[in-house]
């Protein structure tokens, strides 16, 4: 019998070495030389021939990039749980299938929001920064003081698998959970995470201590914490997002921070990655990250097996594990 064509597999980035080597064994697959970010022109020129993409958050894969893409790629297999770099309605269109790897990276990215919950009011970064120049002068009963966790009020926006995993860690370090999200979760979740609705974002934003960013950018949560939003939050507040950059107004954010209206800023993610906003970088009062928040090697592998699971299901002619609806985001 003759064995039937392996699909071409065109992998825009560099993977855990292991996934690399599984991809190879079972497809045809094109793997990045130097992991370098695509540009639109090499990200055209790659689903000219690819049968299956598997893109990550920094490809665009859009509209005209999907224009050019040759009759055989039936599915982008993403690397990465958000699909916003993906124009969903363009490759459903198209008769595309899109995939993602939810589940996998939510333990590693609420750890993340955690540690960043705790190292803005805490002033981590700040206190290890003065310590490493060589300024500090020692110990002193009012220096480089803090704000305490335990009994103030969390806010998460987005109550979805990550925000729920934050809520769990949350309440071990004494947090009352509070939480907005498209849907109201069931009683029972509710309990299990002691968690109060706010069907109002705006009346949550004004009544919280600290505020998590946790869902998903989608046009309907664009700028969803706006510059009229943000201004809603108390003088103490701190604001956490290690969702994506376009769901809060970076620069009303940065605004806000200069003057001195909201206390401080973790972020994992941003508006214009890999740009920050320089005034951000000027702020004492934030913590900035390159988007390290499902950076494990664990994650990255298990992000990688689920790519493969992805793919294998859908070349076989099933319906891929995770399949990303329309209507889901
Ligand atoms: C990934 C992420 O690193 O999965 C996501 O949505 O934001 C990140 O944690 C990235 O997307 C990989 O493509």
């Amino acid at each position: 019998m003759p064995t039937r064509k392996k699909p071409l597999v065109v992998v825009t980035r560099k993977l855990p070495d292991a996934i690399e080597t599984r991809m190879m064994e079972l497809f045809d697959t094109r793997l990045s030389a130097d992991d370098h970010a695509m540009s639109q022109a090499e990200l055209t020129e790659a689903v000219k021939t690819a049968d299956v993409l598997v893109p990550t958050v920094t490809d665009r894969v859009d509209a005209h990039v999907l224009a050019h893409a040759n009759p055989n790629l039936r599915l982008i297999a993403s690397f990465g749980t958000g699909v916003d770099h993906i124009d969903l309605a363009s490759a459903r269109q198209r008769g595309i299938t899109v995939t993602n790897t939810p589940g996998v990276l939510t333990e590693d990215t609420a750890d993340m929001t955690m540690a960043l919950i705790l190292a803005v009011p805490r002033r981590i970064t700040e206190g290890e920064r003065v310590l490493r120049e060589g300024n500090w002068r020692g110990w002193s009963p009012t220096w480089m003081l803090g704000h305490r966790i335990w009994g103030k009020r969390l806010g998460i926006i987005g109550m979805g698998r990550i925000g729920q995993a934050v809520a769990r860690r949350a309440r071990a370090f004494g947090l009352s959970i509070h939480y907005h999200n498209r849907k109201r979760l069931p009683a029972e979740v509710e309990q299990e995470h002691e968690a109060t609705y706010w069907e109002s974002l705006d009346q949550m934003l004004a009544r919280m201590d600290i505020i998590s960013v946790n869902c998903p950018h989608t046009p309907a949560t664009y700028h969803l914490l706006s510059a009229r939003r943000l201004e809603l939050l108390q003088k103490h507040a701190y604001i956490v997002n290690t969702a994506r950059g376009e769901v809060v107004d970076e620069n009303a954010l940065t605004r806000l921070l200069r003057k001195g209206q909201i206390a401080g800023a973790g972020l994992d993610v941003f508006e214009h990655e890999p740009a920050v906003n320089p005034k951000l970088l000027e702020l004492p009062n934030t913590v900035l990250l390159p988007h390290m928040g499902s950076a494990t090697i664990e994650g990255r592998i298990d992000m990688g097996e689920k790519v493969i699971i992805n793919i294998k299901t859908f070349v076989d002619g099933h319906t891929p594990p995770d399949r990303v609806h329309l209507g889901m985001l």
